[in-house]
């Protein structure tokens, strides 16, 4: 039978290349967001591809987060494969000049938002005993750089969390994997930055990951056979050695 996936953040950067490669192989989607009318521009292009069903909600709201995955359809209801990839950094400033609401964005969507959608999935999986949850985590989930501090932070909770949903899902023959990329040309620095020119200088120099670097990768994870899960996986493009060492032409 065909697969049915949830992609949160499908709007843009690596959820939309997510979304494209999935349609690719034939699998059906549920694309999130909170921006509609790209949602429907997607769901328009990808619907010559596979069945497409679209939800909007900010991942913020706990209760608009419920009510949205239980409005789905009958034939989308039982999800077999979901991609918590929702999420961005907000500012990036020296924790003593840090701007609190930033902190409070970066947990409520990095953090608690990948928990609601979870909690509002697991359990037809458990139900099921099977299933696959992939997490977006990051490179900044295994290593803290310098003014990175509450993002870094927002992502090694989405590592301690994707391996506890290892842990207690494994009765369930659930698998649970993290994918960590490094630099990846999205949207991504343009959000950071808050429309900031700084922004347009993050990726030049070198070639960073293309969104669709990290979709063939998580396509690759949702792939392999039955008894073989990918737990944790760290992607960098080449130039880049780890999260302070980059490699960039002057
Ligand atoms: P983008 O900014 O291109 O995409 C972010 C996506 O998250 C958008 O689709 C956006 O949709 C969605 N999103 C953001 N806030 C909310 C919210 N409150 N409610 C619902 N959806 C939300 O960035 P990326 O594609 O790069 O980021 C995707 C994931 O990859 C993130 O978790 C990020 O931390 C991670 N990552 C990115 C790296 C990079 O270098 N780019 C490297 C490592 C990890 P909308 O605005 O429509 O709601
Ligand atoms: C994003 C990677 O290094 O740009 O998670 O913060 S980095």
């Amino acid at each position: 039978m065909t697969k049915i996936a949830l992609i949160t953040g499908a709007t843009s950067g690596i959820g939309e290349a997510t979304a494209y490669e999935f349609a690719k192989q034939g699998l059906h989607l549920i694309l999130c967001g909170r921006r509609v009318e790209r949602l429907n521009t997607i769901k328009e292009a990808l619907e010559k591809l596979t069945v497409v069903h679209t939800l909007n909600f900010d991942i913020r709201k706990r209760h608009k987060v419920l009510k949205a995955i239980d409005s789905l359809p009958e034939n989308f209801k039982n999800i077999d494969i979901l991609i918590n990839n929702a999420g961005n950094a907000h500012g990036l400033d020296p924790i003593q000049d840090g701007d609190i609401d930033d902190w409070d964005t970066m947990i409520d969507i990095n953090v608690k938002g990948l928990l609601y959608v979870s909690k509002a999935i697991i359990p037809q999986m458990t139900k099921r005993h099977s299933g696959h949850i992939i997490n977006i985590g990051s490179s900044a989930g295994k290593e803290v750089y310098p003014k990175g501090n509450v993002y870094c932070a927002s992502k090694h909770a989405v590592l301690a969390i994707t391996e506890g949903m290892r842990l207690d899902l494994n009765p369930y023959g659930i698998k649970v994997t993290a994918i960590n990329p490094g630099m990846v040309e999205t949207e991504f620095s343009k959000v950071r930055f808050k429309g900031d020119p700084a922004a347009d200088s993050v990726y030049k120099g070198f070639k960073a990951l293309e969104a669709k670097d990290v979709a063939e990768i998580i396509y690759f994870a949702v792939s392999r056979p039955a008894h073989v899960n990918i737990a944790d996986l760290l992607v960098f493009p080449t130039a880049q050695a780890n999260s302070t060492t980059v490699q960039k032409e002057l």
